[in-house]
């Protein structure tokens, strides 16, 4: 049962190619995160933000990769401090490229996990196969040891992902190379189409029993980018028809319901983009679901 509740911003945004995401854990907050999970009755901890540092080199395949790896560096320690105390580490983003450094400092401390990572992009890419270069695009592939590794090298030796348990849910804008990447590592996809198909109840389902069966317990990387831009205009890399608003909540309140959940990431909210706050307020709804907040 989760009780205590860590939560670290990270003012990330030089693993995207558009800026603002950055502004995003303030906005997650403004819209309620904290007053909400105080009144559901958890010991809740506000850690901050983490901020980059203002310079850093770079390299064509690998955007900022200096100041990306710095956050995920200072990330992985704080969220290992977290899970070290018995607590329950919520990262709020910032661009996913900080996915890389909380899912390997969970991995670590839990050496068996499951992950879901909820998106319309694979988010696969290696160095070598990502066309613009933009970090936030290679987590899923850095924690499964797939690369880039200087995502995940931090602890005494990085403990990686086993693919078995990964599961992609909502990919709809998967480049060609991160398909075949993803398919010969072998990651379990359920794409929107299949989505469409069965339906989100037993897509979620199905990922609990492959990132929840034979694992120490479940990692979700939630990118807002997952929900259709309509519900969630405020976010950077926009892809048409995604998941719908009640589709996102299923999927968060049945991950609640399993008590599988050990940490989790709301990332790519991007209030320069939005409208009134209204992606960060569901940003903030959607972290309280998955930690059991009910409707009725
Ligand atoms: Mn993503």
């Amino acid at each position: 049962m989760i009780s205590k509740l860590d939560i670290v911003g990270v003012q990330m945004d030089l693993g995207a190619s558009k800026r603002g995401v950055s502004m995003g854990p303030m906005a997650i907050r403004y819209g309620g995160l904290c007053e909400g999970l105080e009144r559901m009755g958890f010991d809740l901890r506000d850690l901050g933000d983490i901020m980059p540092p203002v310079t850093g080199a770079t390299r064509e395949d690998m955007r900022n990769y200096e100041q990306v790896i710095d956050v995920d560096r200072r990330l992985y320690h704080i969220v290992t401090e977290s899970l070290d105390q018995g607590r329950f580490p919520i990262v709020l983003g910032g661009d996913h490229s900080i996915a890389a450094g909380s899912i390997a400092a969970v991995s670590a401390h839990y050496k068996k996990i499951g992950v879901i990572w909820i998106d319309a992009h694979g988010d696969w890419n290696s160095e070598e196969t990502s066309p613009s270069g933009n970090m936030h695009g290679m987590p899923f592939s850095a924690v499964c040891g797939h690369g880039p590794d200087c995502m995940v090298q931090f602890g005494p030796e990085p403990v990686f992902v086993d693919v078995e348990h990964c599961v992609q849910i909502g990919g709809r804008a998967i480049d060609e190379e991160e398909r075949t990447r993803m398919r010969q590592a072998g990651v379990t996809v359920f794409p929107i189409n299949v989505i469409d198909k069965v339906g989100m109840g037993e897509v979620i389902r199905r990922a609990i029993q492959i990132a929840g069966d034979g694992t120490e317990g479940i990692h979700l990387s939630f990118d807002i980018d997952a929900i259709d831009p309509q519900s969630a205009p405020g976010t950077g890399t926009v892809v048409h028809s995604g998941l719908t608003v009640r589709e996102a909540f299923l999927a968060v309140e049945t991950l609640a319901e399993s008590q599988k959940l050990v940490a989790m990431d709301m990332v790519e909210v991007n209030p320069i983009l939005d409208e009134r706050n209204k992606t960060a307020i569901l940003a903030s709804e959607l972290i309280q679901a998955a930690l059991g907040k009910t409707v009725f």
